[in-house]
């Protein structure tokens, strides 16, 4: 499982806070904690600062790495914020992300094309969001299709199907979850990814619903998610998950796992 941890998004009051603070401590902290957490990346949001996201990415990117080493998921739409980070990123950053979208499309893929970048490509299209299983598969081979003729290597992508709330539409967490299982079983190398919280989004317990609906997904072969790599729980369920799932040789990451006390909350 290939694990981005969410937690540094402006969009969370105490982040977005620090970031206007200029609190390079508490960023830190937030990376940190993440990190020991398990977190494979950062993912760096400042996108509630319209006119200052490419000055707050760049600041948090460089602190970050220069502190942690870390490597970090660029999360903006804005090409112009992605290359000001990337000027400053060391190693292979994720691109968090492209879509099908004409004009996303446009800008992002010259980004990418013939680097070893990671990255996460949404099924979205300029027809709006996907609803069914079937809207997902066409956006994602298209997409696949597309990165790959432009030297991306097929496991340097990220598919995201998008989650829509469950509470909207019963049918919605089955088209999502078929997804995957069409991904993952027609495009053999590529990784799929996504965030939980709008699953449970307008119900109560929402923790419960994200947690059941990741395990769910990842029996259908999810191998990536943006998440709070800080809520033990979570982390130890999709530990236990994959290990059920079949991707965890003679149960060794679990009994990692265990030894390393991460079941232990
Ligand atoms: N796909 C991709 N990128 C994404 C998302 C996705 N980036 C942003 C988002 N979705 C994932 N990141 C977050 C970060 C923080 C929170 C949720 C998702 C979060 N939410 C609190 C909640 O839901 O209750 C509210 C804020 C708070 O706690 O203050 O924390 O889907 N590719």
């Amino acid at each position: 499982m290939i694990v981005v941890g969410e937690l540094l998004n402006a969009s969370r009051k105490a982040v977005g806070a620090a970031i206007e603070a200029s609190d390079g401590g508490y960023i830190l902290q937030v990376a940190q904690d993440q990190l020991e957490a398990g977190a494979d990346y950062i993912d760096v949001n400042a996108g509630t600062f319209i006119d200052k996201e490419r000055e707050y990415v760049e600041w948090m990117v460089r602190l970050i790495q220069d502190n942690t080493g870390a490597v970090c998921s660029l999360d903006s739409p804005d090409p112009e914020v992605l290359n000001q980070a990337l000027k400053v990123h060391k190693g292979t950053a994720m691109i968090n992300s492209i879509s099908l979208e004409k004009e996303r499309y446009d800008a992002i893929l010259p980004i990418i094309a013939g680097t070893d970048l990671k990255v996460i490509a949404l099924c979205m299209s300029d027809e709006g969001m996907p609803v069914t299983k079937e809207d997902r598969l066409i956006i994602a081979d298209k997409l696949i299709n597309g990165l790959c003729r432009n030297n991306v290597k097929l496991e340097n992508i990220f598919i995201d199907p998008l989650v829509q709330p469950i509470a909207t539409d019963q049918s919605y967490g089955a088209e999502f979850l078929n997804a995957i299982e069409g991904i993952m079983s027609g495009y053999p190398g590529v990784h799929t990814i996504c965030g939980l919280s709008n699953i449970s989004h307008g119900l109560p317990n929402r923790k419960l619903l994200n947690m059941s609906f990741a395990i769910m997904a990842i029996a259908k072969g999810l191998d990536g998610l943006i998440v709070n790599p800080v809520d033990k729980q979570m982390m130890a369920s999709l530990i236990a998950s994959e290990t059920l799932a079949g991707r965890d040789e003679y149960c060794e990451k679990y009994l990692d796992a265990y030894r390393a006390g991460r079941f232990e909350f």
